[in-house]
């Protein structure tokens, strides 16, 4: 009688804040400065990205969403999956509507940085699905982590963009990690963020309401509190700009005066000139073309890629 939930953590405890002072080490001395956008994901954070997806200017959940529920019917046959493994396991709408045309009798595997969104998301599939097992995985996949054991075919599923996340060159070592990590007959279902007009970009990445402002400011909150660092959110500001050579969004926050942030954690602190931006995050936005060629270049075979009928956002079913 083995239990229908599960959590393992893929860290040792203080590995994080290990890994976040590491970040905070690097990142704070170079210029232009920069943080890994994993750090925004505390409960906070991860309750600040769910209010995002619901916002009228971020599309790309809603353009997700609309791709899933026309064709998660097609996923589900051609991938034959007995297994889920989701990373990065965002919005529990998304993962329902695969789940709904999945077998019943599945293991559903999400792995993701925040272990209160696990936990929350977890308990409450289980409680609507006799039939389901859940084994929620705490672990930074961008980092490379063994994926769990898990009965095949096992459909791999990586949404929101968030492999937009990564620099171009971070991409291809992760789909080349990912592809070899998984066994024939395996899947990778892949979302992307499509190219478009930047007006409708910029405004994805900067609501009228300030709750993206909000949610980039959080990583200040997490360093403050993990760090003991002494950075106020309210001495930043929110920026996001898309990058039109290298066709991304950075998010950035930019110093509203000379500040410095002490880091007693290190042992250190790190000068802010006025004006000066701390870039943390990119978000890759893709053209399928472009697309096409980068998961052929890591050695996947695309079976089929899926837009929305507005062509916002990319839906690619591939095999290793
Ligand atoms: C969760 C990484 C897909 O890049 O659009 C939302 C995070 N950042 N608003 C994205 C995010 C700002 C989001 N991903």
């Amino acid at each position: 009688n083995t239990p229908r939930f599960s959590l393992t953590r893929s860290l040792p405890p203080g590995a994080t804040s290990a890994a976040l002072a590491a970040d905070v080490a690097r990142g704070l001395s170079r210029v232009p400065k920069e943080l890994p956008p994993r750090w925004f994901y505390d409960a906070r954070g991860s309750e600040l990205f769910e209010e995002i997806t619901g916002l009228p200017e971020y599309y790309p959940t809603r353009a997700e969403q609309e791709i899933l529920t026309r064709h998660a019917g097609d996923i589900a046959r051609l991938s034959g999956a007995g297994a889920l493994v989701e990373l990065g396991s965002g919005s529990s709408v998304k993962t329902r509507l695969l789940l709904d045309a999945l077998p019943e009798r599945l293991l559903y595997v999400p792995v993701d940085v925040s272990s209160s969104a696990l936990e929350a998301a977890g308990r409450a599939l289980l409680a609507e699905r006799p039939e389901l097992r859940v084994h929620a995985m705490v672990a930074d996949f961008l980092a490379g982590l063994p994926l769990p054991a898990s009965p095949s075919p096992r459909l791999v599923a990586f949404l929101g963009g968030t492999v937009g996340n990564l620099l171009p060159a971070e991409r291809a070592r992760f789909l080349t990690w990912l592809r070899t990590s998984l066994a024939p007959g395996d899947a990778l279902l892949l979302g992307t963020d499509l190219v478009k007009e930047p007006a409708l970009l910029v405004a994805a990445y900067d609501d009228a309401r300030g709750v993206t402002a909000e949610f980039n400011k959080n990583v200040l909150r997490v360093l403050a509190r993990e760090l003991d660092a002494d950075c106020d959110p309210a001495d930043f500001d929110h920026v996001a700009v898309w990058d039109a050579e290298r066709e991304w969004i950075e998010m950035r926050l930019r110093a509203r005066a000379a500040l410095s942030v002490k880091v007693p954690a290190l042992d250190a602190s790190f000068d802010f000139q006025v004006g000066e931006e701390l870039r943390t995050e990119v978000s890759a936005k893709f053209r399928p073309e472009r697309l096409r060629v980068e998961l052929a270049d890591s050695g996947w075979r695309l079976e089929r890629m899926w837009t929305d009928t507005r062509s916002r956002f990319a839906l690619s079913l591939a095999f290793p």
